[in-house]
């Protein structure tokens, strides 16, 4: 039978404070934040963290993943096509060929593994927060986002006067998914218009995302379905190649950008 170490419940407490605590003072301003911990932010965020970048995810629910748990019509079976099945492999995530250049994977152990590459590469979380509002510099240049506790929104108003913090960063990722929440709050701001994502045409969709996924406003960038709802491109269905491929694109693109910062 194992013997825990006598440790007591205040030096847990302090643990959790303190360790808390340091991570957050530390990335009261990060390089990147990723707004959204869904397959295109997590992959983004693994990318960012292997090039040593300081990124942290912002994600409103207790849990990551977003999507990427369940392909479709609550069947937690993830599908590919080629070459998405190329991070699948990068991932360690293993896969059926379903048919020519479509692949099949089980969506927790896929999911899981993304959850796992984001964190191992040094990517920190933020859970249970959400995005209200966005930081803005000169010329109106996206400069970090407004944070608060997801439980904070979900109460009355009377009983929740909690003000929200502020988190500063070198560029901001929307990676919410069709709600585009921070593109959305530039537009309820009038500096952006914003068509919403078009109807499902799949071979239309997923090239034309990863062409679109970068820069969208200075300052901020897009990735995933946030892409089709800040351009009005056609959305895919249930399949993640192309989430997982914005992913690692606007990644590339930010850390071009961060060069020459
Ligand atoms: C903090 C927020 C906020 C907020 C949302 O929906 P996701 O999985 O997004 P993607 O773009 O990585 O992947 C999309 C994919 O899952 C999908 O739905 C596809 C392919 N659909 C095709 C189709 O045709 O419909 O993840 C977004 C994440 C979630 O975890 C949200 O909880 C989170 O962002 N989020 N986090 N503050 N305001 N809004």
């Amino acid at each position: 039978m194992p013997v825990f170490e006598p440790v007591s419940e205040r030096e847990i407490t302090r643990a959790i404070v303190q360790e808390f605590a340091k991570e957050l003072q530390r990335h009261a301003e990060s390089d990147v934040i990723v707004v959204g911990g869904g397959p295109s932010g997590l992959m983004a965020a693994r990318e960012l963290a292997r090039k040593n970048i300081r990124v942290l995810v912002i994600e409103r629910n207790n849990y990551l993943g977003g999507g990427f748990w369940i392909g479709g019509y609550l069947m937690n079976k993830i599908t590919v096509r080629a070459p998405g099945q190329e991070i699948l492999d990068e991932l360690k995530v293993p896969y059926t060929e379903f048919s020519k250049g479509l692949y099949v994977a089980d969506g927790p152990h896929a999911c899981s593994k993304l959850i796992a590459a984001a964190c191992d590469a040094g990517a920190k979380i933020l859970n249970m927060t959400f995005i209200e509002d966005v930081v803005l510099r000169e010329n109106n240049r996206v400069g970090g986002v407004v944070v608060n506790w997801t439980p904070i929104s979900a109460l009355p108003r009377e009983i929740t006067c909690v003000d929200p913090v502020g988190l500063e960063a070198k560029f901001v990722v929307d990676a919410t998914g069709h709600d585009a929440a921070v593109v959305r709050l530039l537009e309820r701001r009038g500096l952006v218009k914003v068509p919403g994502y078009g109807a499902m045409w799949l071979e239309r969709s997923e090239d034309a995302i990863v062409e679109h996924t970068g820069e969208f406003y200075p300052g901020l960038a897009v990735t995933g379905m946030a892409v089709s709802t800040a351009y009005g491109l056609p959305r895919m269905g249930p399949t993640f190649g192309a989430m997982l491929l914005s992913g690692k694109r606007v990644a590339e693109v930010i850390h071009e950008k961060l060069k020459g910062t």
